[in-house]
């Protein structure tokens, strides 16, 4: 089987919802020694810009979609433990992130979460649905020095803003560093609202971090 069999092997599974089969294709893609980035960018991640397709023309639906979600997080768990590669020399800074009000699409954030644990951010994680309090309140708990909204609806994209006002208004906005993104995010709309910087993806979202805390890219 060549390469693009085992993407493509991986990328149906993962379509038709089977999350033992997509942990059982990604272990074996390891075995051969194919690197995980790889695997993620050329199998998961084309299998799920398929099922947006789909989702989107109403070729599946909210209960099929949930099922390639766990699929994805399958395939991520094996995934998971060669992402996060510790001792890559990074200081302990810590990160709250989270994906914002009304909006329950995590599969993104938490690959972000993945990469910047793995190159040493210290992430503390408020799921999904989070509410601008709700982040206010963790700042003054956990005092980050960066903190990472998701959004991947263009009707929850707004409350990125109501955030960044509601940590200003707490007197917060000076002690960290606002990095957002998430399908429907823009540069220009991170400029918009005052946010510090965007990424476009989990891969970028790890230089963006290092950049924004001081330290150079890896
Ligand atoms: Co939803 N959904 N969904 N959905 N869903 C999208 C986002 C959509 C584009 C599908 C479509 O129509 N084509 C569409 C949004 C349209 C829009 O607003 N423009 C949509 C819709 C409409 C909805 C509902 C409203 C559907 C409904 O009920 N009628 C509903 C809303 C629920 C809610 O949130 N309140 C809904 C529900 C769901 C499910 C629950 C069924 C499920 C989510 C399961 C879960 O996350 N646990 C789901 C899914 C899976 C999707 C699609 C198919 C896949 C999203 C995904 O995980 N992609 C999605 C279509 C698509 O994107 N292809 C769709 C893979 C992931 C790795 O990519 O999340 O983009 P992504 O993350 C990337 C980057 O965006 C970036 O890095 C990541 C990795 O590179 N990134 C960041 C993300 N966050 C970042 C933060 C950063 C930096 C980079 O810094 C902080």
């Amino acid at each position: 089987m060549t390469m693009e069999d085992v993407f493509q092997k991986i990328a149906t599974s993962l379509y038709e919802g089977e999350d033992k089969e997509v942990a059982g294709l990604v272990q074996q893609a390891l075995d051969n020694g194919i690197p995980p980035q790889e695997i993620l960018s050329a199998g998961l991640i084309v299998g799920m810009d398929r099922v947006g397709k789909d989702f989107k023309t109403g070729v599946l639906f909210v209960p099929e979609v949930l099922r390639t979600a766990r699929a994805m997080n399958a395939g991520m768990g094996v995934l998971r433990p060669l992402l996060v590669q510790s001792g890559s020399g990074f200081s302990s800074d810590k990160c709250l992130i989270g994906t914002v009000k009304g909006d329950l699409h995590d599969i993104g954030k938490n690959l972000v979460k993945m990469l910047l644990e793995g190159s040493g951010f210290e992430m503390v994680d408020l799921g999904t649905d989070v509410s601008p309090e709700a982040f206010v309140a963790a700042i003054r708990k956990h005092q980050p020095k960066l903190l990472a909204l998701s959004a991947m609806l263009t009707t929850t994209m707004v409350f990125m803003k109501t955030i960044i006002e509601a940590v200003t208004t707490a007197g917060l906005r000076d002690s960290v560093k606002v990095m957002i993104g998430g399908a429907p995010v823009t540069a220009d709309f991170a400029a918009q609202i005052g946010a510090d910087a965007y990424a476009p993806d989990a891969a970028s979202a790890v230089d963006v971090a290092r950049t924004l805390v001081g330290l150079g890219k890896k």
